[in-house]
Order: C-alpha cells, then sequence, then structure tokens
C-alpha cells in the first residue's frame, strides 16, 4: 500500500515529461536508403562513404535538392547541419561559392533568400557544419540545397538535417 502511494508522483513527473515540447525535425536524411534518396532529392550526385557525393572535373556548379514544409518552419527558427567531406575543391571566386549547403526560401511574393552555412574548401574530412537561421514569416516555398558552385573538386554530404528549434 505504502510503495503504490510513492509511485503516483513519480508517474505524474514521468507524465509530464512525456508532454514536453520536443524539437520538430522537418528532413532528416542519412543517404543510406536508395528508394528514400530517389523520392526525396532532385539533381545531381551519387551515393558514396555512406553520404552522397558531387564531383564536379571542371569548374561549375552542381546541385541536388529535396523539399520542405514551408508552412512548418515559417516564421520558426530551424537548425540547418549536415556532415561534409570535401576532395580537392578548387579556391572559391567569390566567398559564398563553393561547397553549398543552404534554404532556398521563397515568399508568397516571389522575394527569394539563400540562408546558408558557412562553405568550405580545398581537402577536408568528414565535419560537422550547423547554423540556427530564422526563417520569415511569410515563407510559401522552401528546399534544402547542397551541392558545389563555381567550383571544381568533389564533395560528400551525409546527415542533412533541418529541425525547428524555436518560435
Ligand atoms: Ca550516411
Amino acid at each position: 500500500m505504502g510503495d503504490t502511494m510513492r509511485s503516483i508522483p513519480l508517474l505524474l513527473i514521468l507524465g509530464g515529461l512525456s508532454g514536453a515540447e520536443a524539437a520538430a525535425i522537418v528532413l532528416q536524411e542519412d543517404f543510406a536508403d536508395p528508394a528514400t534518396i530517389a523520392k526525396a532529392w532532385r539533381g545531381p550526385g551519387a551515393a558514396d562513404d555512406g553520404g552522397w557525393r558531387i564531383t564536379l572535373p571542371a569548374v561549375g556548379t552542381a546541385k541536388a535538392s529535396a523539399s520542405l514544409p514551408a508552412a512548418s518552419i515559417a516564421g520558426r527558427t530551424v537548425r540547418l547541419s549536415a556532415r561534409v567531406r570535401s576532395e580537392g575543391v578548387s579556391p572559391r571566386p567569390q566567398p559564398w561559392n563553393g561547397v553549398k549547403v543552404l534554404l532556398a526560401l521563397v515568399d508568397g511574393s516571389g522575394g527569394k533568400s539563400y540562408p546558408q552555412l558557412a562553405t568550405v574548401d580545398g581537402t577536408r574530412p568528414w565535419s560537422v557544419l550547423q547554423k540556427d537561421l530564422a526563417i520569415p514569416a511569410g515563407v510559401a516555398k522552401a528546399d534544402v540545397v547542397i551541392g558545389l558552385e563555381n567550383v571544381s573538386g568533389s564533395v560528400w554530404f551525409d546527415d542533412v538535417r533541418v529541425e525547428v528549434v524555436g518560435q
């Protein structure tokens, strides 16, 4: 009897914790399942080294993209992250060129913005890139974009993730 009584407050606490708000993941891609990749992603690349490789033998631009649910991220703070490895990526002509991990956002009147993670170049081992981005309230269309811009070389992406972390 005494044991039962003591267990009640604990159960109430656990119930409260399970109802706590968790960060909402709106996209998570580990590039493990070819069928999932084919369904979600558009553009160039190939499954390689557990991730998605995009290679440009000569300077150029190649990007793959996947759609995000715009209504789920509009007006929210979103954490964009990815594991990235590069090999022989040539110097960027502009600071914003090179390895790209970004969101392509379009608002209701066609206004576009491209918030992105810090780009890398050269040859670098796997590392995590991450940034919290404030998404405008009027966003009507949203994509996550990975690739190379105005450079040559190879880049691998893995564990691409977009999650809502704040209102
Ligand atoms: Ca993977």
